[in-house]
């Protein structure tokens, strides 16, 4: 019989009366207005009670697959979305800034890149930016190795940018690394799957729950690229965890903040504290160890480059945020 643990919930991690803890659902797919959620008792079908419609003003506020709600007694409709531990952010509206959430309460987020054509290191640092900024912790899944069998100088190099960071190598068609990832499976845990489309995210889905959870696209031989085979979000029990299948993204719009962008690359951030002057600008300052490191071919001058482009979009995103807010203070 399924427990609220069993599904994942953490004592401590909001209290509540026993009579509320009674009411909770966690969100497993969500629709058109509609959710479904599952409780220790089983199954149920969800919709917003008019008050909670009506109080919510940016979709970052609607329930998102993992979200724990609080449910009338009948289980029909949600009264109350507890606070999240944690969530995985992604900006979808551009200049616009619209939050998404594409899953919440995580352990971790397994960032996914096939080694194959996939295989994208400024698309890998922004996820590992917004990962940081989740509260969970990000692990870097390569799929596919079988189509790649000389990629462990390239294991070797992700690994050595992101030393905080469990990097990861796995094959669905020969079994290779799974058992890696199986251990993860523990204690109720639960961990999103994301990344772009065609790179095998349901497939890893089902070889590790050893059953066809979710379908599985066939790629166009000729470009490589996905087809979009997963549309949903949804919450999937595996051994003894939770996994999320997310739909591949296209767009991956930054929401973070610096202290993540020093955290995803912590080399440049060690480096810098090393330059002569505190407010280096690593342009042609003398006693740059940015600059240094790049002429003696310790740091890559496009990593760099990739960083300072991201601190850009940072910075502006900020000032959009910050603007928001005072507009929003105006009587
Ligand atoms: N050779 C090889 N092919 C794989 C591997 N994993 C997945 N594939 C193939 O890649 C294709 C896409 O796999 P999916 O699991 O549907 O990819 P996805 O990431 O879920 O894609 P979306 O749902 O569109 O986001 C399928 O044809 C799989 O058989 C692998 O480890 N090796
Ligand atoms: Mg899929
Ligand atoms: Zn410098």
């Amino acid at each position: 019989m399924n427990t609220l643990l069993h599904l994942g919930w953490q004592e401590g991690h909001e209290p509540l009366s026993d009579e509320k803890k009674q009411c909770l659902a966690r969100i497993i797919t969500t629709g058109q207005n509609t959710y479904q959620g599952l409780t220790p008792a089983g199954p149920c079908h969800l919709k917003l009670t008019g008050k909670l419609s009506h109080a919510i003003s940016e979709k970052y506020d609607l329930p998102a697959v993992g979200d724990w709600v609080i449910t009338d007694p009948q289980r029909q409709v949600i009264q109350q979305i507890i606070p999240r531990r944690s969530s995985f952010v992604r900006n979808v509206a551009g200049n616009q800034d619209q939050r998404q959430v594409i899953a919440a309460n995580l352990d971790e987020i397994w960032l996914i890149m096939s080694l194959n054509h996939d295989l994208n290191l400024p698309r890998l640092n922004r996820y590992i930016l917004n990962a940081w900024d989740s509260g969970a912790l990000p692990v870097i899944v390569l799929t596919k190795a079988d189509l790649m069998p000389d990629s462990a100088e390239t294991v070797k190099a992700i690994q050595h940018e992101h030393p905080g960071i469990d990097v990861l190598t796995c094959s669905a068609k020969t079994g290779l690394g799974l058992d890696s990832l199986r251990q993860r499976l523990t204690n109720y845990r639960t961990i999103a799957l994301v990344g772009s489309s065609g790179i095998g995210k349901s497939t890893l889905i089902n070889q590790l729950a050893g059953t066809t959870l979710q379908l599985t696209g066939e790629i166009r031989l000729d470009d490589d690229r996905g087809r979009h085979t997963t549309t949903s979000r949804n919450l999937l029990a595996v051994q003894e965890a939770w996994l999320i299948d997310t739909p591949g993204m296209r767009e991956f719009g930054l929401w973070s903040t610096d202290e993540h962008l020093d955290q995803t690359f912590e080399d440049i951030a060690d480096l810098a504290r090393e330059c002569r002057f505190n407010d280096c600008r690593h342009s042609n300052e003398p006693g740059c160890a940015i600059n240094q490191a790049i002429a003696e071919g310790t740091l890559s001058s496009l990593r760099f480059k990739d960083y300072q482009k991201l601190q850009r979009e940072l910075a502006y995103l900020d000032k959009r945020q910050r603007d928001k807010q005072k507009k929003q203070k105006r009587p």
